[in-house]
């Protein structure tokens, strides 16, 4: 595939497609008044965030920003005069605007005023789903049939998703159906300690085709990315959201082309959306979002079948050979008297060939039940239990591509679960015995109502355990079945109340296990907010190693810099300096904390921020310098701290 990206989010004329990707895009909402002047030597980061549209939201209104990655198949394909389907360039995102099942126009003009026809889309209303979802379109050139897609592709739509990952809440990838598992693996693996929903999806008819299975399939995913952190990459298709590394194509006509046969769906699609929060695979690591995109191409999927030649092993496992996954019988079997064959495997696996033992039934795992499956595991081959031939192959090639593990430790993690791709042991069983006595008390038995009361009561003891500094109970809690990553009525996570409390240790705990470091609460705040909210910068070092970042409005964090600056507190502009905000940021009033410093004749704040300014000369919207502020109140104290070069 090209690396060229067209950046698709304007309105029907030919400036629409702006020639680069990324925050560009954003560009026409700057002349919407909450841009930043690039003055005060603001970083870039900090100005691209800016070119958001943070503080133009409706006070009333949640919003999620969702960037689509569109790369081609049936789904945005169009008939042409031989009612031949193909894809034809820049047209999705104009008919999408067309459409007002997939664009709110009303809402758009409102929101954006004239700019409306350059703005993003945005997904109509849809009840019982609170944020509403802003979304912008990026379109590979070419489009491609997914039939045609490489591990380059794969490194592409990684590496996109990379460079934009703070700029949007989720992100849903439109992609072919036919590769569209092998992509979902891939990026699985790719994305290491991913905190933000990446949904992938695709249609079997095209979405403007009257019977089209892609306009739910695409506006469902738009609003589960918008309103659910699910930090994993899904596949949404017909009725079911599923783990990625869990799919398999299962239909080349039916229009619940995927299935996840050794997973239950994360994600029932119904008049509601039910999702299974235990089920939701989440990164354990305090690290950063990062991509592996050195992934290995020498690898290969080897079906056995009965009377397969030895000379046919010796070909495939040749070098440049360096993983193949052995698709065997049953549960994990191979012809154990045919020696010819495991000679040839047994040279490979010394040659240091990863050979990963896969079964070729769609459902099941490969176990040692038998001599037959006994004899791989003598010969070096690595058990790959219930992970899918997709998911398998390109975690070898994500393997094979870390260039500084050893063969050993590669094996050990072929064999491992990293992204909840297989199922190395038995489940354990949790422990619900705490709800059982509730609900024996309450005489609830079925299971839905257990699950009800799980879910009603385990979020308030997690509270009031995290607000009672109590690990043990957490860890209790967490034995009995609690979700860790659950909300509130105000959609806080015990992270929240956490990093509120200042708690460092059950932050690391919640952290340790997964616990989203991105969902805002009901008042858009983030863990990180709570941490800079009460100055605990070990909290919030360790939020930012988890890849946490300010979010919203900087105009927002210029009124609480100038709020800090005007309370005299130090301590608060350096929190939110570590947060990774621009001291320089201005308020509504074009003012930057040094203004207020100066106003209010702070002298320890203006002497450090005018050590952290490239600019102290920054007029406000009065037209008036920081400076020109302490002269006023013929502060001279303050006044030198400018030095001779200042106006
Ligand atoms: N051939 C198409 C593709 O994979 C199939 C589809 O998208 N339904 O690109």
């Amino acid at each position: 595939m090209s690396t060229e990206t067209n950046e698709t989010i304007a309105g029907d004329n030919s400036s629409e497609n702006q020639p680069k990707l990324g925050i560009n895009s954003w560009k026409p909402l700057e002349h919407l008044g909450d841009s930043l002047s690039p003055k005060n030597g603001s970083n870039n980061a900090n100005m691209r965030r800016n070119a958001s549209f943070g503080n133009m939201l409706p006070s009333t209104t949640k919003e999620s920003k969702v960037r689509v990655i569109y790369t081609g198949g049936t789904i945005g394909m169009m008939r042409n005069e031989s009612n031949v389907l193909i894809p034809i360039p820049n047209a999705l995102v104009k008919m999408i605007r067309k459409y007002p099942n997939m664009h709110d126009q009303a809402y758009a003009e409102k929101r954006f005023g004239t700019a409306a026809g350059m703005a993003p889309l945005i997904l109509p209303f849809i009840d019982g789903i609170p944020n509403r979802v802003v979304y912008t379109i990026t379109e590979y050139n070419p489009l491609l049939d997914s039939s045609n897609m490489t591990t380059d592709d794969w490194v592409h739509i990684a590496k996109d998703i990379h460079q934009s990952y703070e700029f949007f809440d989720a992100f849903v990838v439109l992609h072919g159906t036919d590769t569209l598992a092998y992509t979902a693996s891939a990026l699985s693996f790719m994305l290491e300690n991913l905190g933000k929903t990446v949904i992938i999806t695709g249609s079997q008819i095209p979405i403007f085709d009257t019977r089209t299975d892609g306009k739910d399939n695409f506006t469902t995913a738009l609003s589960i990315a918008g309103n659910y952190v699910i930090p994993e990459v899904c596949v949404l298709f017909g009725n079911k959201l599923m783990r990625g590394n869990r799919t398999i194509k299962v239909s080349c006509d039916d229009l619940n082309a995927f299935d996840s046969p050794n997973n239950v769906p994360i994600g029932r699609i119904g008049i509601n959306y039910e999702i299974d929060y235990r089920l939701i695979f989440r990164p354990c690591n305090i690290s950063r979002f990062v991509v592996h995109a050195d992934m290995d191409v020498n690898v290969g999927l080897l079906r056995l079948f009965p009377s397969i030649t030895s000379s046919t092993f010796r070909a495939f496992l040749a070098p440049p050979m360096k993983g193949v996954v052995l698709q065997s019988f049953g549960s994990g079997n191979i012809p154990s008297n045919r020696k010819d064959i495991l000679e040839e495997i047994r040279a490979a696996s010394e040659r240091g060939v990863i050979i990963v033992n896969c079964t070729q039934c769609s459902n099941g795992s490969v176990a040692e039940i038998y001599d037959t499956g006994k004899v791989l595991k003598a010969l070096g081959v690595v058990p790959g239990y219930d992970m899918t031939p997709e998911a398998a192959v390109t975690k070898l090639s994500y393997v094979l591509g870390k260039r500084d593990w050893t063969l050993e430790y590669k094996k050990q993690v072929m064999q491992s679960n990293i992204r909840g791709e297989l199922t190395a042991e038995s489940p354990l069983m949790e422990d619900y015995d705490l709800i059982e006595a509730v609900a024996r008390s309450l005489h609830l038995s079925s299971p839905a109502e257990l699950s009800q009361l799980g879910a009603t009561l385990f979020p308030a003891m997690l509270n009031a355990a995290v607000l009672a500094g109590d690990i043990k109970k957490i860890n209790s809690l967490k034995a009995y079945g609690a979700d860790l990553s659950g909300v509130n009525h105000d959609n806080r996570t015990a992270l929240h109340i956490a990093c509120h409390e200042g708690n460092l240790p059950i932050v690391n705990l919640l952290l340790q296990h997964g616990v989203s470091v991105h969902i805002r609460d009901r008042y858009d705040r983030t863990p990180l907010m709570e941490a800079v909210s009460v100055d605990h910068h070990e909290i919030i070092q360790l939020l930012l190693s988890c890849g946490a970042h300010l979010t919203g409005s900087m105009r927002a964090i210029g009124e609480q810099l100038c709020s800090a600056a005007a309370r005299g507190s130090l301590l608060r502009l350096q929190s939110f300096q570590l947060a990774g905000a621009d001291l320089a940021q201005v308020d509504h009033s074009g003012r930057t904390a040094l203004h207020v410093a100066a106003l209010h004749g702070h002298v320890e704040i203006v002497e450090y921020l005018v050590k952290n300014y490239d600019d102290i000369n920054g007029k406000d919207k009065l037209g008036l310098t920081a400076l020109q502020y302490a002269k006023m109140i013929e502060h001279e104290e303050v006044i030198k701290l400018f030095g001779d070069g200042s106006s």
